[in-house]
């Protein structure tokens, strides 16, 4: 029996809508998860980001284990507590920050050791201590397995063994977990843009089986083209009653593909990064805030938001505070882009329980690519 019941109260096509609930609330499918690496939403509030609508947040274990370390947030009441956030949180399993954050690395089969680019410290990440550091010190709600990736382009014997060894630790992991009602772990496929490593990853998995299924080692540089043809097999490899998680995806239009071709759960910093530098996701595309043309302009980025972010600041306001570097300006931003990115899921959800989404995907793709930004 899996933990956390997926209910799919609606399908268009391989699309899906429903509910994965938790005993700290349920999620809304499809989903997206602001990301929270250091138990923050960067420059945002908790009841700021729960008012944009999200159901759940994203934290990783690299951050986390290395400042203010896994063992103070434990004593400190688990990491909700802690950030007063009460509801689900999922946090990604240290693999993916090592390669891409640390120093330098060194992944054996026993274990990822690697230098802290805080302080060079080094640190030793093995498939158990990262499910202790999750399940048992943050109190996470959906844990991840450790797994291992490559950067594009690899070679396919080197892009196989990484998803071997990512097997093999889910196995390990799966056995460090043990069984659990309250907290779920889900599995992570990898296998590049391979569609027989793909096949391989999503059959282990499978065995092992998990509460969910991640689909990792895509958005790593080798393009929405590329992305979307994985996507044409790789959901659909993996277990239809349990939640698919896309890892690190996307820009709405990848996130608008993926739920498509039947993904469930995305997070990806985009929003939040984009918006402290100035960026705002609309209906019509990205536009940037500081552009002159903004000077001027009295409307808000969107009057229809639930948030007051979007709805009752003009664009005018918002140019003049990126313009000058204030810190409201950054958090405005990162706020209308969380719920920017909340609205366009609640927007799918709807539509696929009304059997549009596919009107509403061809319509989203002309209004977004014929924006000018
Ligand atoms: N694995 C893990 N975390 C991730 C990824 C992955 O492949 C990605 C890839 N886009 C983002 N975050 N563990």
């Amino acid at each position: 029996m899996a933990a956390f019941p997926f209910t799919i109260a609606a399908t268009e096509g391989r699309a899906r809508t429903g509910v994965l609930a938790t005993p700290r609330g349920e999620i809304r499918t499809p989903a997206f998860m602001p990301v929270g690496t250091a138990g923050t939403v960067k420059a945002l509030t908790v009841e700021q980001v729960a008012a944009t609508g999200a159901d759940i947040i994203l934290g990783n274990t690299y951050h986390l284990m290395l400042r203010p370390t896994a063992e103070r947030v434990a004593r400190m009441g688990g990491l909700h507590r802690f950030m007063r956030w009460q509801k689900p949180i999922l946090t990604d399993s240290g693999g993916f920050q090592v390669m891409s954050l640390s120093k330098i690395s060194k992944v054996t089969e026993e274990a990822v050791t690697f230098q802290s680019h805080l302080d060079g410290s080094r640190h030793v990440l093995t498939p158990e201590r990262s499910i202790e550091i999750q399940a048992d010190l943050l109190g996470s709600d959906i844990v991840m397995q450790l797994d291992e990736l490559t950067s594009l382009p690899a070679t396919e014997a080197r892009t196989a063994e990484a998803m071997r060894r990512s097997a093999r630790w889910g196995a390990r992991s799966k056995a460090a977990f043990g069984a659990r009602d309250s907290q779920a772990l889900f599995g992570i496929q990898q296998g590049g843009t391979t569609e027989h490593l793909r096949g391989e990853s999503a059959e282990r998995l499978r065995e092992i089986g998990f509460d969910g299924y991640a689909i990792g080692g895509l958005a790593v540089g080798e393009g929405h083209e590329a992305m979307v043809e994985v996507l044409d097999y790789a959901p659909e490899m993996l277990p239809p009653e349990r939640p698919r998680y896309l890892m690190g995806v996307g820009k709405p239009i990848d996130i608008v593909e993926a739920v498509w071709r039947g993904v469930d759960m995305f997070d990806c910093v985009l929003p939040t990064r984009s918006g402290r530098h100035g960026q705002a996701w609309t209906w019509d595309g990205p536009i940037n805030l500081k552009n002159a043309r903004f000077a001027e302009d009295d409307s808000p980025l969107d009057e229809a938001s639930a948030v007051s972010a979007s709805r009752d600041y003009s664009k005018a306001y918002l140019h003049h505070l990126v313009k000058s570097d204030e810190i409201l300006g950054q958090v405005l931003l990162s706020w209308h882009n969380i719920a920017f990115f909340q609205a366009l899921m609640a927007e799918m959800r709807a539509a696929i329980a009304e059997g549009r989404l596919e009107t509403f995907r061809r319509s989203f793709r002309s209004r977004a690519l014929a924006s000018s930004d």
